[in-house]
């Protein structure tokens, strides 16, 4: 039914109503339609449900006021509004979530009984939510950071939630030191800067005396903290898990995302651009993805370790700073991730969505992980304050598919409205209901475990050895990768205004890297030679015998599945490809490149001199997305640019060329394809992609052979980071 608002009709079949037409229905999104609702066609009320006759103005005496306190529509229209902000998340507050379904294609009965993980081909709902750490709620989606990565499995058996990272480390090994992190990492108390951003005083202070977290570092200096998008990012549970089956067996888990698109980044000058230009980008790209039907995937993974090998490694299972290389245990891929639909409301789904490491169903459980003992207690106490009552599972986005039934009663906004006199355990006059469930029928047990020790604050020997993975991750990296990381520390440390501190950190990469840290050193003005570097990560007390049981020789030192070089790199779906036409562009070409890109998956927009409509050779009139000053490369993987003939070329026009020319010449140096169409031989010759000296397979000029497959494979490889240095020696 078509929809009126101020006489202007908006028809059904717009894209606003098509988005509303769910073909991707699970159960989780079935229970939250009937607790949704719908304004169309229906009368304005207020919140007690009396229609409102005008909504304009207030109740006045006569008509130029005072105002009546009587007013109850005005009043409760404020009211509401004054009170309408929560506490943002104390970190993650800056988030972006997606429905979706996992589906299992390899049973893991052997080793959980977990039922989501049992029965090939069962589909499971989820919601994600994908975050930044530092920022708050509306800052940039592209601060170099960590990103959530929380998952939350609707299962027949009551939610699961698997909260977690796209790095699989961590910077502490211990949650006590939590909130000293997060203190460090935030913008500094006194004068609240800088906002979204590690690069400060207080974050490399901090850092630059805790060498157990050198090896996440080298995960937040290189480009995993500057994703080209949610879809492109791997997840990790981080800690390490227990999988029980129905004999009680015990498997030692680690959970793995791996993104069908692969796994790519943006390049650190391009994610500070986009950082002005689109602040939404993630975001952005994460909705349209969905809504134009690219849904994005991940293969589920695991490592499973049995009880018997957890000592045969040279780190301890239970250290959260340390991953268990693929070459030692592979992944082994267990389901298919899918995220299918947006959500209907922000905050009333992305926003109130409450995870915790704490929701497990029969068949998993925790290890003693210290970091993720810590989180036990900190995510139901963190929704309390930020979702403000301990009914915070009744929110619809929280709701188990599972009902609930126990004894809790009560406490502000209650929704569940339970029948009857008993609230209490045992009862007889309830017949003794709700029932405790034998584990036979889904009652959760915690995994039986013999513990003993005395009671005191230390940590495992085992722990003490921060570099050796630091260094495996360096190793692994290729060239252009270690130069961008090597690139990061720079600028961050640049950033940091107590020489002092610069030093210290330069000292703690001396022990991963010496190059690395010559590098960097040399940058920062750091006289590398002078300086005496106590190893932090020997605790004082300890004894010769415990720095020697440092010394393990690591099993592995590189592991190509630690570099992006070596991802997925054979589509251009969901990729997003800038088309710089102008009048008299020849529309044949328009046509074929269109056709064979949007073929593929990926989206073409028009990028015109100005909004006007623009008339291509053959009288076709395109609309354009954008024009030259209302967007920028940097929101484009790639760009095809193509005009008329040299006398008609709108982009040679003195008020364009330059834009035109900065647009170009920003997309080569950041590594992107380029394609040149007929009448822009002045704009490339004109441009630094003319100054190149070698073959560049990512500049495809019109009529070379197979043009248009060149562009579509270079597209395919995301950049062509190698050739970096060679393109910006080009300006
Ligand atoms: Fe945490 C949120 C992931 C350690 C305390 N954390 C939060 C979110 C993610 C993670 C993805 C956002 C969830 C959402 O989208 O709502 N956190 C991790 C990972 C960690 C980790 C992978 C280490 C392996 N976190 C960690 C520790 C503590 C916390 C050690 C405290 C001791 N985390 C919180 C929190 C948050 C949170 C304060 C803020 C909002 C929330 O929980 O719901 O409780």
């Amino acid at each position: 039914m078509p929809s009126r608002a101020y006489g202007v009709t908006i028809p059904t079949n717009s894209k606003y109503f098509d988005m509303k037409e769910d073909t991707n229905l699970n159960a989780k999104i079935n229970q939250l339609q009937s607790l949704s609702t719908s304004n169309d066609d229906k009368k304005l009320t207020t919140n007690q449900g009396i229609r409102i006759n005008n909504n304009q103005d207030t109740l006045k005496s006569g008509d130029r006021g005072p105002s009546l306190l009587e007013d109850f529509i005005l009043r409760e229209k404020i009211t509401h509004f004054d009170h309408e902000r929560i506490p943002e998340r104390v970190v993650h507050a800056r988030g972006s979530g997606a429905h979706g379904t996992f589906k299992l294609t390899k049973s893991l009965e052997k080793y959980t009984k977990a039922k989501f993980l049992n029965d090939i081909g069962k589909e499971t709902p989820v919601f994600v939510r994908f975050s930044t750490v530092a920022g708050s709620r509306g800052s940039t989606d592209l601060a170099r950071d960590v990103r959530g990565f929380a998952v939350k499995f609707y299962t027949e058996e009551g939610n699961y939630d698997l909260v977690a990272n796209n790095m699989p480390v961590f910077f502490i090994q211990d949650a006590i030191k939590f909130p000293d992190l997060v203190h460090a990492l935030k913008p500094e108390p006194d004068h609240e800067i800088p906002q979204a951003a590690s690069a400060h005083d207080t974050f490399w202070d901090f850092i630059s005396l805790m060498p157990e977290s050198m090896h996440m570092i080298m995960w937040l200096m290189s480009d995993r903290a500057i994703p080209r998008s949610f879809s492109r990012m791997e997840g990790f549970g981080v800690h390490t898990f227990k999988l029980i089956n129905t004999d009680n067996d015990v498997h030692f888990v680690k959970f793995h995302f791996k993104p069908r698109l692969g796994v790519h980044s943006v390049a650190w000058d391009e994610a500070q651009k986009i950082s002005g230009v689109d602040p939404d980008f993630h975001r952005r790209d994460l909705w349209e993805a969905i809504e134009s039907g690219n849904f994005p995937q991940w293969d589920f993974g695991v490592q499973i370790i049995s009880e018997e090998n957890e000592s045969d490694f040279d780190f301890d299972l239970l250290d959260p700073t340390k991953i268990v290389p693929e070459e030692l245990v592979p992944v082994e891929i267990i389901g298919t991730l899918t995220l299918h639909k947006n959500p209907e409301n922000f905050f009333a789904e992305t926003e109130q969505v409450a995870f915790h490491p704490g929701h497990l169903v029969p068949g998993i459980d925790f290890s003693n992980d210290p970091l993720l003992q810590g989180r036990l207690f900190s995510y139901t106490d963190t929704q309390l304050s930020r979702l403000g009552s301990p009914n915070f599972h009744e929110i619809p986005i929280n709701r188990s598919l599972n009902t609930v039934h126990n004894n809790q009663r009560d406490g502000h906004m209650r929704q569940q409205i339970v029948k009857g006199k008993v609230s209490y355990e045992p009862n007889s006059i309830g017949g003794g209901c709700p029932f405790q469930a034998m584990m036979s029928e889904g009652g959760f047990v915690s995994q039986r475990e013999r513990v003993s020790g005395e009671k005191l604050r230390k940590r495992n020997l085992g722990f003490i050895d921060h570099y050796s993975q630091a260094k495996l991750f360096y190793n692994s990296q290729s060239a252009p990768e270690k130069a961008h990381l090597t690139k990061s520390l720079v600028f961050e440390l640049s950033k940091v205004t107590i020489p002092q501190i610069r030093k210290r950190l330069v000292g703690q990469l001396a022990y991963i890297n010496i190059e690395l840290a010559s590098e960097v050193a040399r940058k920062l003005g750091v006289d590398l030679e002078k300086l005496q570097q106590p190893n932090h990560s020997i605790p004082a007390d300890a004894s010769p015998k415990d720095l020697q049981s440092q010394e393990r020789e690591p099993k592995v030192t590189i592991s190509p599945a630690l570099s992006m070089q070596d991802t997925v790199k054979n589509t251009i779906k969901a990729r997003k490809i800038g088309f710089m036409v102008c009048n008299d562009a020849e529309a044949e070409i328009i046509d074929d490149l269109k056709n064979r890109i949007e073929g593929q998956g990926a989206k073409i927009e028009i990028i015109a001199p100005t909004m006007a409509a623009v008339k291509t050779s053959n009288g076709n009139i395109m609309f354009p997305d954008h024009s030259l000053s209302s967007t920028s490369s940097v929101c484009f993987d790639a760009l095809l640019i193509t005009c008329g003939n040299d006398n008609a070329n709108d982009f040679l026009l003195p008020e364009n060329k330059q834009l035109v020319l900065d647009f170009v010449n920003e997309a080569y140096h950041h590594c992107k394809a380029l394609y040149f169409g007929p009448g822009t031989r002045d704009i490339y010759i004109d441009s630094h992609v003319s100054k190149k000296k070698h073959e560049d397979p990512a500049v495809i000029t019109e009529g070379v052979p197979e043009a248009a497959d060149k562009f579509i494979q270079a597209v395919s490889q995301h950049r062509v980071w190698h050739l970096e240095i060679e393109r910006s020696l080009t300006v």
